[in-house]
């Protein structure tokens, strides 16, 4: 249990009357700004779950206002107003209602060190071999420690700020896929960022009257950080603890840090609940593509941060006749329906996608996404008030970078952060799927899985099963990127791409998803991929992005059962001219589909050891089974 103190009844009547809405700045300034927002009515409105966890919270918390977010766009302008002010956010003059935030330079990214799960015993959340240890599936917290870390940091810790209430949905209000949650935060940013990342507001409060059911997430920043970003990295924690269905964090304003709603509940808590109910909370894009026929066809991906999920969701295929439309670039929420049809949401209403790299070469559809309504974080500006980061085309002679200081192309850092963000609304996606807020969600035929393997692995590999499927997710491995605090380019286990977002015991994961084969389901095939295979220079063997549409058309067509392939010692591969390279140029398919016999007796060695040491006995048993059948095949090939 948490300690919070109950609510003192002075306190009760302060935010009472200061409910006609605080940002923070002084009582006239914000009653201007937010006139017409919420009044005490509102919240007396609040349901009594709400209420209860918005006065104990505020009680420990002791902000100087609490404000009721109904996510109006005169809320938004005050938040905008305020955040200027307050230099959070500076206008990107070049376009329309877009915004510039620059962090404190030691708040980038997430803090996977500082994540933990709380739960009464720690084998449900750290695997049989890691027990006492620190494991590399998930940081456990006992409960005392828990209660402590929050009492070191939460009392009075809003003192002088407004706490603001931000009641949201994960999925499309109503949906009967879809999930509520509260965040109780003291940064604008947060509030602003989750009203394109989610929805919010009195919409969400009116759901919550016919269930009472929500998720309690409780955030602050803190007190020390830079002017305008205010955090503080050294106390930086983020907790969960699924039981009493809670999120907790402090210290960092960025990304899946303070977003509460995206990989601490859709992914964490959203993966302990999935198991619970029956269904996959999954890191996993959402696509639908048409082949030239006009047959549709959805597909969901799982890659790690950084890896390509946002280009994969919104590819242009070069393969003409082609369509690709985007129903989500970063979760999936999939729950098997009463036909056996696994169906699919975006639990999210935004993207919050990689700057660097985009370009309109790269990801034309992101480009014309991202210019209106649109928050860019840690990227670089232009003296013209535009933004630019590595890899959208030639440098401008001059730049002010992330951090704010003058930047010339012979600067010997990067312009951008490599973790600089855009955090831009879903349905302003030229290419965004009419079916993106269906309430029972899409039907997936194929599972990719994917990582960034420099060596060794093929283009694309089909599991020979949904077993082996599960075996190649458990096996994932994949280059560290930028979007966590991994420095240098290590090759690192990634399971599913979930490794720092699982919220229970990854060998119970594993046998959940083991479990989904059941009479009567339709099982997707899962395949492997793999878009940034090197030759001996460094350069990448495949064009990727577009031409990834040649590889869906052959995943396409097998999931149509054509004959178009032939089996190797990891599964299925296109046989030579199974995939339409049509009109590519030459390309060295021979080293881009070689399964180098003694890098895959290394890889399996590696893969045994990791299972070892990093889960034990939990792993399900038909795992080491699958591992032995590549190692004989490997042998044998
Ligand atoms: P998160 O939002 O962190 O979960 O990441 P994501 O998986 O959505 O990654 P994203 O699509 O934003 O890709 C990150 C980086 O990978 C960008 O710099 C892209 O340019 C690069 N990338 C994406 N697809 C490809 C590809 O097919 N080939 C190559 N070489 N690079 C790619
Ligand atoms: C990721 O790192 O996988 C992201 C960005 O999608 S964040 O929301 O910061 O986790
Ligand atoms: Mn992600």
């Amino acid at each position: 249990m948490l300690h919070f103190n109950t609510i003192p009844e002075d306190y009760v009547k302060k935010t009472a009357q200061c409910a006609q809405l605080a940002l923070g700045c002084s009582r006239a300034a914000h009653q201007t700004a937010l006139r017409g927002a919420a009044t005490p009515a509102q919240l007396a409105s609040l349901t009594p779950k709400v209420r209860a966890f918005v006065e104990r919270s505020a009680a420990l918390c002791q902000p100087d206002h609490v404000h009721v977010c109904d996510g109006s766009e005169a809320e938004a302008d005050a938040l905008l107003q305020f955040m200027q002010k307050q230099g959070t956010l500076k206008s990107l003059k070049q376009y329309d209602n877009c915004w510039l935030a620059r962090t404190d330079p030691a708040d980038v990214a997430r803090v996977e060190s500082r994540t933990f799960i709380c739960s009464e015993n720690e084998r449900d959340v750290v695997p049989a071999a890691r027990i006492g240890q620190k494991s590399a599936l998930g940081n456990y917290i006992a409960p005392s420690d828990y209660e402590n870390a929050v009492a070191d940091r939460f009392p009075g810790c809003m003192k002088g700020r407004t706490m603001y209430v931000i009641p949201f949905s994960m999925g499309p209000v109503g949906s009967p896929l879809s999930k509520i949650g509260v965040e109780l935060t003291d940064s604008p940013y947060v509030v602003y960022s989750m009203r394109v990342m989610t929805r919010i507001g009195s919409k969400v409060l009116e759901a919550l009257r016919q269930d009472e059911t929500f998720v309690k997430c409780l955030h602050a920043v803190g007190h020390a950080g830079v002017p305008g970003w205010p955090c503080d990295p050294q106390r930086t924690i983020i907790l969960h603890k699924p039981a009493d269905d809670e999120i907790v964090s402090f210290g960092s304003g960025y990304g899946g840090n303070s977003l509460l709603g995206k990989k601490c509940f859709a992914l964490r808590l959203g993966s302990v609940i999935a198991r619970r109910e029956g269904w996959l909370a999954e890191h996993m894009l959402i696509v639908g593509i048409t082949n030239p026929q006009g047959r549709k066809r959805y597909i969901a991906a799982a890659f790690p941060s950084a890896c390509g999920k946002t280009n994969l969701a919104m590819m242009t295929p070069t393969l003409p006749g082609y369509k690709v439309e985007c129903v989500g670039d970063d979760i999936a929420w999939m729950k098997f329906d009463k036909n056996g049809v696994l169906r699919a949401i975006n639990p999210e209403n935004g993207f919050f996608g990689v700057a660097p790299g985009t370009s309109e070469a790269t990801n034309p559809i992101a480009m014309s996404t991202i210019f209106r309504n649109t928050v860019f974080t840690n990227v670089a500006e232009t003296e013209e008030g535009g933004v630019w980061w590595e890899g959208m085309g030639r440098a401008p002679a001059k730049l002010t970078d992330w951090k704010g200081q003058a930047w010339t192309p012979e600067s010997k850092t990067p312009a951008a952060h490599p973790n600089s963000r855009f955090c831009t609304p879903a349905d302003q996606c030229p290419i965004i799927d009419s079916e993106w807020e269906s309430a029972e969600g899409v039907p997936i035929s194929a599972i990719l899985l994917g990582g960034r393997r420099p060596a060794g692995v093929p283009l694309v590999v089909e599991a020979r099963d949904w077993k082996h499927g599960v075996f190649m997710g458990a096996s994932m491995r994949s280059e560290s990127t930028a979007a966590a605090e991994h420095s240098g380019k290590v090759v690192m286990n990634d399971p599913f791409a979930m490794r720092p977002f699982f919220g229970y015991n990854f060998g119970e994961y594993l046998k959940h998803w083991l479990s989904m084969p059941q009479a009567g389901r339709k099982m997707p095939k899962i395949f492997h991929v793999n878009w940034f295979r090197k030759n001996d220079e460094g350069k990448f063997l495949w064009p990727g992005f577009g031409d990834n549409s040649r590889v869906l058309d052959w995943v396409l067509r097998r999931c149509d059962n054509e004959p178009c392939y032939t089996e190797t010692p990891l599964g299925y591969v296109p046989r030579e001219g199974d995939l339409n390279t049509q009109d590519l140029g030459p390309i060295d398919m021979n080293t881009l589909f070689s399964i180098p016999k003694d890098f895959w007796l290394q890889e399996a060695d590696a893969i045994g050891k990791y299972f070892k040491e990093e889960v034990g006995s939990d792993l399900p048993k038909e795992m080491w089974d699958e591992l032995e059948t590549l190692r004989k095949k490997v042998k044998s090939s």
